[in-house]
């Protein structure tokens, strides 16, 4: 935007600088930041908040940005001779500051309920280690879309409020008095990835890290490491370079292997390689040992610490490592109930998966979108399986081709960011959704696009149930394009008696795993009465006796992620002192208290234990 990022200069016309927009879009994906040497934009950002988007439109609402465009054109110069572009009315220095990475509705009271649009600045000063040095400006995740402009250029966009995104910057940071300028808009939209209906809170802004990454001209800027697809000791992957003019040489190693490989990157930009392993320590929850893995070239090392593990499924069973698992797992949003808000950093992350391990979980069920890279990277390090989804969430546009696009980007960019991470086990493409030819149509084609960007991971999705004749019955068609059969189902809760629960009959199509990624009820913590009495903690804990009794005895029943670890802000929860805002389905209340239920579902691990041992 034309005037809100450029306000040392008011003065001047600016619109000549945005003629220089660089792309339209955000560029390929830089992978492993959390290593490589960067400079870290987080801390305090002015904001202005603009609900009109007074910066981005004229009066005619036209876009400045297009504007600039058309500049020269005959139609610009016969419409404006009256140049009201040049907007005054607004100051980053006195505006109040925001933390980034946060959300913006936890930062402020009025900014609660807020959708809209909110500019965000930040000013640095940097000098490159090197003045051949490329540099990028990289975005954890912006919610929902980002429009991001440097020193008066616009960058490009991005949409998606969940994985990253970045841009090459080289050539226009200065030493001193860059201002980093984002417009954050997160309104709902009907064809969006959500869509408008969801039940979590729609928070806004820049939720994620913002990094200043430095690269050398040509530079390792993804990899994959992984075992082969039906193999316990080949490691296969490719190594990526951006700009590689002549072939380049690159060495892999895991010293701890006795690894060391010499590959050759061509001007293509990619190596691929594959050899074998012995005497691997294999990645599981009991044991989650990662590797040190160096990748160098003449110019950079960049080291990343990878577990390996296989993931497959027989029937049945699912086989980590050759071996069944049960998946005792929880669901979990990217909140931090003690703070409020949106989970942000290692120290959220390390909160909650401990939550989980207290738990007893060795899995965790990342609902519903991609969370931030520290949990995943922490549930390598504590030994915690993953599931990973993207927000194709309930009544999505499947007639929609562009948002097809939408959720196949954002999917895309989820596995391009997590693919090294041992923790991930399955990719989830959606959440009750409701089926029909248009949605088999839209997740079948997810679903081959998670398999061809990843054949070593399973792939899922939340679907439901229905009940016919005295039967409850899984028979979606999406069961036979899943490696697992998962389904969410809230017996005692959303209708059905808890006192029969233990005896219903099940008929599920499909002879695969079956894993329960949803039940549970609310309870307000410290609420107490009868089971009879929702809301109480004893009718929450009796849910849970009875469900989990029925659980046990579904057929080719392989894991559960109850709903859900901690109560969650919702915008559709408002029943006075009870909800006043918050689903209150948490196994730990929104003040870190663990209710019954939290002992129901420990004990039910440990008996899972037991037969698994
Ligand atoms: C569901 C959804 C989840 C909701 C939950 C509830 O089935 O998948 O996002 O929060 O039910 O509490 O109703």
């Amino acid at each position: 935007m034309g005037h809100i990022n450029k306000p040392e200069h008011k003065g001047l016309t600016i619109c000549i600088m945005l003629f220089l927009s660089l792309s339209a879009m955000s560029q390929a994906l830089i992978t492993n930041t959390l290593n490589r040497q960067t400079f870290s934009l987080n801390g305090t950002w002015n904001y202005i908040i603009d609900p009109y988007e007074t910066g981005y439109y004229n009066y005619r609402y036209e876009p400045y940005d297009q504007l600039k465009q058309k500049n020269n054109s005959a139609f610009y110069n016969n419409y404006h001779s009256d140049d009201r572009s040049e907007l005054v009315e607004y100051d980053f220095d006195k505006s109040p500051a925001l933390r980034v990475p946060g959300d913006w509705n936890s930062q402020d009271d009025k900014l609660l309920y807020y959708e809209g649009t909110i500019w965000y600045r930040r000013n640095f000063d940097y000098t490159p280690a090197d003045a051949s040095n490329r540099l990028f400006i990289y975005f954890g995740a912006v919610n929902y879309r980002a429009e991001v402009y440097l020193n008066g250029i616009k960058l490009g966009t991005h949409k998606g409020g969940f994985t990253p995104f970045n841009f090459e910057v080289t050539g226009i940071v200065k030493p001193k008095n860059n201002y980093l300028v984002v417009k954050v808009d997160n309104r709902r939209g009907r064809e969006e990835v959500p869509t408008i209906n969801t039940d979590w809170w729609n928070y806004g802004g820049i939720t994620r890290d913002v990094l200043l990454i430095e690269e050398p001209s040509a530079f390792i800027r993804d990899y994959c490491l992984q075992l082969k697809q039906g193999s316990a000791e080949v490691i296969s992957g490719y190594v990526i370079l951006d700009n590689v003019v002549r072939e380049e040489k690159v060495t892999l190693s895991i010293p701890e292997l006795n690894i060391k490989k010499e590959l050759t990157v061509t001007a293509g930009g990619r190596a691929e390689f594959e050899f074998k392993v012995k005497n691997v320590i294999y990645w599981s929850p009991g044991s989650p040992k990662l590797y040190n893995v160096k990748i160098s070239t003449g110019y950079q090392t960049l080291e990343d610490q990878i577990g390996f593990r296989t993931i497959t499924t027989s029937g049945p069973d699912i086989l980590l490592n050759g071996k069944p698992v049960f998946l005792k797992g929880i669901s979990i949003h990217e909140e931090n109930p003690l703070r409020r808000g949106r989970a942000v950093n290692e120290a959220d992350a390390l909160l909650l998966l401990t939550w989980a391990k207290e738990l007893g979980c060795n899995y965790v069920r990342l609902a519903h979108y991609p969370h931030n890279e520290h949990i995943v990277r922490m549930a390598d390090k504590i030994g915690m399986m993953v599931w990973e989804e993207i927000p194709v969430y309930w009544t999505i546009d499947f007639t929609n081709e562009m948002t097809l696009q939408n959720a196949r980007n954002q999917l895309t960019e989820a596995i391009t960011r997590d693919r090294n991470r041992a923790s991930i086990i399955i990719w989830s493409v959606a959440n009750e959704t409701p089926p029909s030819y248009e949605r088999n149509r839209f997740l079948i084609n997810l679903a081959d696009l998670a398999r061809t960007l990843d054949d070593t991971r399973l792939v899922s999705a939340a679907l439901e149930k229905h009940f016919r004749d005295g039967i409850n019955i899984v028979d979606d068609e999406m069961g036979n394009h899943l490696d697992i059969v998962a389904f969410n189902q809230y017996t005692g809760w959303y209708g059905g008696s808890l006192e029969d629960a233990p005896d219903s009959k099940w008929a599920i199509s499909f002879n695969k795993p079956v894993v329960i990624s949803e039940f549970g009820g609310g309870a307000l913590q410290g609420l107490h009465g009868t089971i009879n009495e929702r809301w109480t903690e004893e009718y929450q804990e009796y849910l849970y006796e009875q469900n989990l009794a029925m659980i046990e005895k579904i057929p080719n029943i392989r894991g559960t992620s109850p709903w859900i670890l901690a109560d969650f802000r919702s915008p559709k929860r408002l029943l006075p002192g009870v909800q006043d805002g918050w689903n209150r389905k948490g196994v730990i209340s929104d003040n870190g208290i663990r209710k019954k239920a939290f002992f129901t579902l420990k004990k039910f691990y440990e008996k899972i234990d037991r037969k698994y041992e």
